[in-house]
């Protein structure tokens, strides 16, 4: 319904399950830390819309349910936003520990840590009553973040999720900042007893394995995930190992202003200017906004540049040009020359 054939494409990568790749390496530091668990790795994506949002008690109006936020397949099928869509088919099956890392799709915003395609591990153990749950899930934490980071400090800040109550993000001071690492929490009483659990208590974590690696291996840009590139691909054995980065090319800056009509959408711009120039794009962000006469003019700034060769000027104008053709023709909004 709203997926791009660049997307689509991604579906049969599975970098979390390709050797030595900082994914699946991440993977596995995660699988060895629960070494009981039974592991998940190669679910489809496609995923009925009650699994990844109303079996979650994500309310119907959620923005994440909307075409502007989430990949529609069709009508009651999404690809995946979330590991989260299999706690419930999962602990329905009597599964009571385990691990599933996959694939998930969001349309989001460009910049060097958001792509449309990421990587995500989720964990969930069902515990009796009698143990004390949320001291439990503590240790638990502080394992994983012990095995990723080694000896640092975390904390675990107060947070929402629908489907867990309380719930948590924790944060890892590394380098000198606190960085978000993941969500987690009780699972909702709801779930426990729509899956015939209730009397039973659960935790559960979800985390990113792209930014993880991303922050473990120096990798300064998420697309570079994706690279085929051997001066990226073979630079990892399968251990945590810094990045080299190879020479860094040069950007070349396009800004385009535009007249935003009712229903515009920036999530769906976004994924025409990554169609149309594949991995070029670095980042688009909003330089500039005004009202005028009750309408409202949006000036993005597009930067491209390539993570593994230079262009030529001509070849970014042309990209840049059929990008705006294409933003003309298929989004809301007149575009100022
Ligand atoms: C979730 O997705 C929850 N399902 C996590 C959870 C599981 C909470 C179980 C409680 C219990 P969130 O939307 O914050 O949470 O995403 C988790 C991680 O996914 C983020 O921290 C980030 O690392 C990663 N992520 C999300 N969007 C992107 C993106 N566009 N590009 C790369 N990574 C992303
Ligand atoms: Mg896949």
């Amino acid at each position: 319904m709203n997926i791009p054939d660049h997307i689509l494409s991604k579906v049969d990568e599975n970098l979390h399950n390709k050797k030595k790749h900082p994914i699946e390496t991440v993977k596995k530091i995660i699988y060895d830390c629960f070494p009981d668990f039974s592991r998940f790795d190669d679910i489809s994506p496609k995923v009925a819309v009650r699994s990844n949002f109303d079996d979650l008690l994500i309310p119907k109006n959620h923005v994440s349910r909307s075409l502007s936020d989430t990949y529609y397949v069709s009508d009651d099928v999404v690809l995946r936003t979330h590991t989260s869509a299999h706690q419930t088919e999962m602990l329905k099956n009597g599964e009571y520990s385990f691990l599933v890392a996959g694939d998930c799709y969001r349309r989001d915003e460009i910049d060097s840590c958001h792509y449309p395609v990421f990587h995500q591990i989720e964990g969930v153990r069902v515990v009796e009553s009698v143990v004390d749950i949320e001291s439990d899930l503590k240790s638990n934490i502080e394992l994983v973040i012990g095995s990723l980071f080694g000896d640092c400090q975390f904390r675990m800040r107060s947070h929402k999720f629908p489907f867990t109550q309380p719930s948590w993000e924790v944060d890892v001071f590394y380098n000198g900042n606190w960085l978000e690492v993941l969500g987690c929490g009780i699972v909702h009483y709801k779930i426990m007893k729509s899956c015939g659990l209730e009397g039973s208590s659960a935790w559960a974590f979800g985390m990113g394995l792209d930014r993880l690696a991303m922050i473990l291996f120096d990798i300064p840009d998420i697309r570079l995930m994706w690279s085929s590139d051997e001066r990226f691909i073979g630079q990892f054995d399968g251990s945590i190992k810094k990045f080299k980065p190879f020479s860094k090319y040069p950007p070349c800056n396009k800004d385009i202003s535009m007249w935003l009509g009712d229903s515009f959408c920036e999530n769906s711009m976004n994924d025409i200017i990554r169609g149309m120039s594949g991995d070029l794009v670095e980042s688009v962000s909003l330089q500039d906004t005004f009202t005028k006469d009750g309408k409202t003019s949006n000036c993005y700034r597009v930067v491209y540049r390539s993570m593994d060769r230079s262009f030529t000027n001509e070849e970014v104008n042309n990209m840049h040009i059929s990008c705006v053709e294409l933003i003309k023709s298929k989004i809301d909004c007149v575009v100022r020359e």
